[in-house]
């Protein structure tokens, strides 16, 4: 299938090739020294022996920079052995490569030829080095002056007949500094369309905590790890996405916590963890994480909390301290409306509906029942269902009955995805409209923000393929893949009359493209940033709200590249030619001189410059003051949630878009899920034996996933069935491949995240 656009016949899909298949069973263990051995084989090979060395002694560590991969938080105490993971070497394996794509490349390659190519082939290509142009019309992108980049944006945007018509996209790679100026600049502009990567991530957290906690973000820090009793891991793989998470759950256990691991899959870093960083945990077999593991069918989990629910409140009638009643009136409202509307679902049906076996359940409520120390974690697993601003609200109604918030060792703990995802939502990367924020803004910068709210990411794909906008810029990210729906994003980048990507390497948002494009190429987090040769430092925020300075060690990949504040400062100037209240180039090329404005604009910033040194400072968080004094009556929320429905038909399965090991989002390192026992292919689908049997499959038969909303077919082709241990009725996939099965059109209630984990399909033998 390809989609037409002028002269170029480009594909959003690449090619289907088997790269050579091979199956082994999954591990049963996460990191090791086979963690380290693959880490430094991604970082020899991209990198070089030396310059790996020199960049993986400075990774988190308090001088150097933080790592690209995920948001969780530095211990105190780093590790002189190095404060990184597997996955952390791969993400700066990938930024770092001595590989480059040049001007030399692009006009050996078109776009259109570009395009057919797989995700991984795109992403190996190397660092971007220079500004690239492709103009209507034309087959191949051509080097363009950062300059008379600048002009064609501002032209473009000047050609606007509303604000509304442009689209300021983030992905969390940025600093704090780059989103607060391409915020800023956004709303001088006159738009508040900045959608950005957490709507289709966290979105469904921030609005769950945000109506029951008062804050969108979570409440526990690192060292509460240490302390928790019992830890709840619900929908997330730590061992693949947030690896140095194992190091603070193996003290939890170390300290006699206890672990359960609420997820359809058995991921191996949920069940054993070998830390490279100790003797022990090279020598030995490791430590047990999980004391309980409940294979929860696909979006069970409020029927699972429930039941957890139900069976404490049991207990709870003969031996009140169950629950905190003491927190329960102080702090909370809602309490009885709560557990009538508990009491209004059957065990039966709420312990069918999970498909596991009561045992491990009754093992979670005993935990439960006599600790008051709870952690709840969370990731995509709750967060991508049309429930799941719901699943989220069903954990903080469990936290609220056991008055496990604001005290060491308790609260919440939704993991956050990209490295500095939380910092730029702090700094005003948001589509709705702040009223005090905009108050600030007029005050300190002259110039007065627009009050209609902006398009999220759902709002801003349905904008483009309406035609209601036509210039789309993206601070880093790769909007085409990432975004659901894949042939619908398509055609809305076509009808752009610009697409701009601020990027580090080359993907297929470069390629599928508007009718022009650019290509605006960028340091990355672990190069030297340099004005008048002195090296300078951006801050970022961590998944526990703590803000702290990052610095670049090694070289820039080209002398062409400019800084993500920079570019914006220089797409400002263009756009306002020097008529505008701020000084767009001044305040760009003066990092400082952006943090005073943050201080000025954002409360939580005050003092950001001097707070941010040495390790950094907490923003301030309202659950661990207990402070619940601006939700409604002044306290925290219970919640009646309902059961999802998912109506499925006799031969549909639940189908969940996930990530193997290696890769990050849609930027593929290699083509190997180790864990998951799957070697050298992408394209497979995970799947019970019995459902097998019973549609007659084979294990590596080639199969069609079909979804199929609103009569519309859509079709996933050629997957290879892979037996697994997953729940019945269950699938699971690796995105952004299945990305072509979910609608552009089904997302969670109020937080608009796509559906990424509950997609209705059947499976189709295939012909080819
Ligand atoms: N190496 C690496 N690190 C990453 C990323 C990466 O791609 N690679 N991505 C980053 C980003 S942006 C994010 S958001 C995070 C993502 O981190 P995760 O959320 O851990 O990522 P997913 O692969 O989407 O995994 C979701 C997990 O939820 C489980 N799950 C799916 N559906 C359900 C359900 O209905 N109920 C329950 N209980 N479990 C379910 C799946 O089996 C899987 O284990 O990681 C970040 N870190
Ligand atoms: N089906 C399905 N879809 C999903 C998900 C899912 O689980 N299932 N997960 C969703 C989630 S949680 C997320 S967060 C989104 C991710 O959506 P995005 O954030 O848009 O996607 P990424 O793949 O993380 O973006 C990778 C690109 O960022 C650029 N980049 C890397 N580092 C930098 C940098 O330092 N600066 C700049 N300017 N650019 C940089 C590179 O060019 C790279 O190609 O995808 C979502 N899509
Ligand atoms: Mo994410």
């Amino acid at each position: 299938m390809k989609t037409n656009h002028t002269s170029r016949k480009v594909s959003p899909e690449s090619e289907i090739k088997f790269t050579g298949i091979e199956l082994k069973a999954p591990t049963s263990y996460a990191a090791g020294m086979l963690g380290v051995k693959v880490a430094l084989e991604h970082s020899f090979k991209e990198m070089g022996v030396a310059r790996s060395f020199q960049a993986l002694a400075k990774m988190n560590q308090k001088e150097g920079f933080d790592c690209p991969s995920c948001a969780w938080p530095d211990p105190e105490n780093r590790s002189k052995l190095g404060e990184y993971c597997e996955n952390g070497a791969k993400a700066l394996a990938e930024e770092a490569t001595t590989k480059r794509v040049d001007a030399a490349f692009f006009q050996k390659y078109s776009v259109e030829e570009l395009s057919r190519w797989s995700d991984y082939e795109i992403g190996k290509s190397g660092r971007i080095e220079a500004p690239m142009f492709l103009a209507e019309g034309s087959s191949h992108y051509q080097p363009i002056s950062w300059e008379k980049a600048f002009e064609i944006i501002a032209e473009e945007l000047d050609q606007l007949n509303n604000p509304n018509g442009a689209i300021f996209y983030t992905s969390g790679r940025s600093s704090n500094e780059a989103a607060f100026l391409y915020g800023m600049f956004a709303r001088a502009f006159g738009t508040n369309n900045l959608p950005d990567c957490s709507n289709m991530c966290h979105e469904s957290s921030g609005v769950a905590l945000g109506e029951t906690l008062g804050i969108g973000k979570g409440s526990v820090k690192l060292e509460d790890f240490y302390e928790a009793e019992v830890v709840l891991i619900l929908g997330q793989n730590p061992g693949t996405n947030h690896p140095r998470m194992l190091s603070a759950l193996e003290k939890c256990k170390q300290n006699g916590g206890k672990i359960v691991s609420i997820n359809p899959l058995e991921e191996a870093g949920l069940v054993r963890f070998k830390n490279p960083q100790s003797v022990g945990g090279v020598l030995t077999s490791g430590t047990a994480i999980s004391d309980v593991h409940i294979p929860i069918k696909i979006n069970e989990d409020v029927a699972l909390l429930k039941l957890i629910m139900k069976k404490l409140a049991v207990l709870a009638e003969k031996d009140p301290s169950v629950f905190d009643h003491s927190f329960i009136d102080k702090f909370t409202v809602g309490y009885t409306s709560f557990l009538s509307h508990l009491a209004s679902f059957s065990e039966e049906e709420l312990l069918a509906r999970c498909g596991v076996s009561e045992d491990v359940i009754n093992q979670t409520v005993a935990l439960l029942a006599k600790n008051k120390k709870i952690i709840v974690c969370w990731a995509m697993g709750l967060t991508q269902h049309k429930n799941g601003v719901e699943n989220i609200k069903e954990c903080v109604n469990l936290l609220l009955l056991k008055g496990s918030l604001g005290k060491p060792g308790a609260g919440t703990c939704p993991v956050r995805g990209h490295s500095n995802v939380q910092g730029d939502r702090s700094v005003g990367i948001m589509h709705f409209v702040n009223e005090d924020l905009n108050e600030r803004i007029a005050e300190v910068f002259k110039f007065t923000p627009p009050i209609e709210e902006g398009y999220d990411t759902v709002r801003a794909m349905e904008a483009m393929h309406e035609g209601n906008a036509k210039v789309f810029v993206g601070l880093g990210g790769n909007f085409v893949s990432a975004a659901s729906d894949t042939y619908y994003t398509a055609e809305a980048f076509q009808n752009c009359n610009l697409t701009v990507q601020i990027s580090t390497k080359l993907n297929r948002s470069h390629l599928i493209t508007g009718k022009k494009a650019l290509i605006l190429p960028t340091l990355g987090r672990s190069e030297h940033d340099k004005k008048d040769g002195e090296l300078r430092f951006l801050t970022v925020e961590n998944s526990m709200g703590k803000v702290h300075r990052t610095r670049g060690v090694l070289e820039p990949a080209s002398d062409w590249l400019k800084s993500e504040p920079e570019i914006i400062g220089g797409i400002a100037n263009a756009y306002f030619k020097g008529k505008h209240s701020v000084d767009w180039l001044g305040l760009s090329s003066n990092y400082s001189e952006i943090r005073n404005k943050m201080s000025e604009v954002l409360p939580s910033f005050k003092k950001v410059e001097e707070n941010s040194k040495e390790g950094g400072f907490y923003l301030p968080n309202n659950v661990r003051e207990l402070d619940f004094s601006h939700l409604p009556e002044g306290k925290a929320q219970f919640s009646n949630c309902e059961l999802p429905e998912h109506e499925l038909v006799e031969d549909e399965f639940l189908l969940m878009t996930i990530r193997s090991h290696d890769q990050f989002n849609t930027t593929v390192y290699g083509l190997n899920d180790r864990y998951r026992g799957v070697y050298n292919e992408r394209r497979v689908v995970f799947m019970h034996p019995s459902d097998m049997k019973k549609i007659g499959v084979e294990r590596l038969e080639k199969v069609n996933l079909i979804s199929n909303y609103d009569g519309k077919r859509r079709e996933a082709l050629q997957f290879l069935v892979v037996p697994h241990k997953i729940p019945k009725g269950n699938l699971a996939a690796y995105f952004p491949e299945t990305n072509v099965l979910v609608p552009y059109n089904r997302y969670a209630d109020k937080s608009y995240t796509p559906i990424s984990k509950s997609i209705k399909v059947t499976v189709e033998k295939s012909v080819v």
